[in-house]
């Protein structure tokens, strides 16, 4: 009898031993995917410009934290153009639009031969949460201030029409905060299935 109860015991452990680390790979899985999701980048006519973490990233990233910096590179832009590089609050872009304030400082760049820029830093940490968009304003044609042809834009990847966003330490604590919450009642749960099975 008491054998029998401490094998139910030890069966019970086990297998909370193995559900809370199979909750944990998926805390650890959801975050890291959460933190690296990437979108294929949109090819406009007037180029294409990426988003990185890191000056050294090939892949776009969209998904940043307040600690991290933002790269921006371009390619299949006019060649030896210069622009200045805004960061806006996200909006619905469209052609002939005044450009919004900037969030942060704005950036000066040129093309070379290529039509291409190197990854170049356009915002330091601390970043601020929310949504944006980057505009680069072309300094050499079109219309300054004003998004027109010369000018490419990171828009309409992510949360619907943002180009890029910054989302808050808190929040990425509340995601795993819920999951591990979800995780204990899981436990509880076959905790109680467990003893109802056994008495
Ligand atoms: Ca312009
Ligand atoms: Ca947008």
């Amino acid at each position: 009898m008491l054998s029998g109860r401490t094998n139910n015991i030890e069966k019970r452990r086990l297998l909370i031993s193995v559900l809370v680390s199979i909750i944990v790979i998926l805390v650890c899985l959801a975050l890291f995917l959460y933190r690296q999701r990437s979108t294929m980048p949109i090819t406009h006519p007037s180029g294409t410009i990426i988003t990185l973490r890191d000056p050294s990233g090939t892949e776009e990233i969209n998904a940043f934290l307040p600690n991290d910096n933002v790269y921006l590179k371009g390619l299949g832009m006019p060649k030896n153009h210069r622009y200045r590089i805004y960061i806006i609050e996200d909006v619905t872009i469209v052609q002939d639009m005044h450009i919004p304030s900037n969030v942060t400082t704005t950036t000066k760049i040129t093309t070379d031969e290529n039509g291409t820029f190197a990854p170049t830093l356009i915002w330091s940490a601390p970043l601020t949460p929310g949504r944006y968009d980057i505009i680069t304003d072309s300094l050499d044609s079109g219309v300054q201030g004003r998004y027109d042809s010369p000018d490419a834009i990171d828009d309409g990847e992510i949360h619907v029409t943002a180009g890029f966003f910054v989302i808050s330490e808190t929040s990425m604590g509340t995601i795993a905060a819920l999951l591990a919450s979800f995780a204990v009642t899981l436990v509880i749960k076959q905790g109680v299935l467990l003893t109802c099975k056994h008495t």
